[in-house]
């Protein structure tokens, strides 16, 4: 195995190696800290997959799916939710770009992602949530009742995000799109959330702690035609919540708390029909 530096195309994301590549015969695998070329005929990691078809060429059985469609399969993917970034992962812990909440600090590692491409072992769809066509697609017509709850590792420093678009609300009702962090124990659960409401003509993103709420005020969190990020990050004594409205404008907020060590991650909404495109999160 040969060990090549390339940089990643962002021209051509599905070309492995973008400019410099590898010798005839061979692919590049940019999953690891370091490109490698592999021999392509090969299969490296033995899972009846020769290495040209394979999107974790060094990762046995891992599902072939690949969201932000860089050539790097989810499951091996430094950040499965955009291409490599120019800049490499700077604290090398395996979290890389967009997606390492904390890109000094090592530490971090991604305990759970999903495009939806299919249903995931340990998870609980609600009724009215489906998996369809790469979407989660969550219709709740009355009260926020639907959850997705995905197991975490215990830990008081997360960041939860998800990607989604509205494509309807209810008539009546408070519409609201929340992501959630959960802790479940024998005297009661701790839930945290951080999410966005439409109040009659309000619309604001608000977060609540195991101590504390907040909310802002903001306008457009609820148009069918955006693209929307919702980001929370649960850091001990400080909880942040923070919606992206088509990948530029940030409305935010943040309230104390957050010290509690959450087991769950999940999705919740209400009045609306909303499409998840995907969700990660990443804990220290
Ligand atoms: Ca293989
Ligand atoms: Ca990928
Ligand atoms: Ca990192
Ligand atoms: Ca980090």
């Amino acid at each position: 195995m040969t060990t090549i530096a390339c940089s990643p195309d962002v021209e051509d994301p599905a070309d492995r190696c973008g400019e410099a590549a590898c010798p005839g015969g061979e692919v590049c695998d940019r999953s690891g800290a370091t490109p490698a070329c592999l021999d392509a005929t090969a299969d490296d990691d033995g899972d009846g997959l020769t290495n040209a078809e394979d999107l974790c060429p060094r990762l046995a059985g891992a599902p072939q799916f690949d969201k932000d469609a860089d050539g790097i399969g989810d499951a091996c993917d430094r950040c499965p939710i955009a291409p490599p970034a120019a800049t490499p992962d700077t604290d090398g812990d395996e979290v890389d770009g967009v997606c390492d909440p904390d890109p000094e600090l090592p530490g971090n590692r991604i305990v759970a992602f999903s495009g939806f491409r299919a249903a995931t072992p340990g998870w609980t769809l609600p009724a009215g949530w489906a998996i369809t066509g790469g979407d989660l697609v969550a219709t709740v017509p009355g009260v926020s009742a639907g959850l997705l709850a995905i197991p975490i590792v215990g830990t008081n420093h997360v960041a939860i995000e998800a990607s989604y678009r509205i494509d309807a609300l209810a008539t009546t009702g408070t519409p609201s799109i929340t992501t959630i962090a959960r802790d479940r124990r024998p005297a009661g659960t701790t839930l945290m959330q951080c999410g966005v409401a439409k109040i009659d003509t309000t619309e604001r993103v608000q977060v609540s702690t195991d101590v504390d709420s907040a909310n802002a005020v903001g306008m457009g969190l609820f148009d069918s035609a955006a693209l929307y990020r919702l980001g929370f990050l649960i850091d001990g004594g400080q909880t942040g919540c923070a919606v992206v409205v088509n990948a530029t404008n940030t409305k935010s907020t943040s309230a104390r708390g957050g010290g509690e060590q959450m087991t769950e991650a999940g999705l919740d909404v209400g009045n609306a029909t909303a499409r998840f495109q995907w969700i990660l999160v990443v804990a220290r």
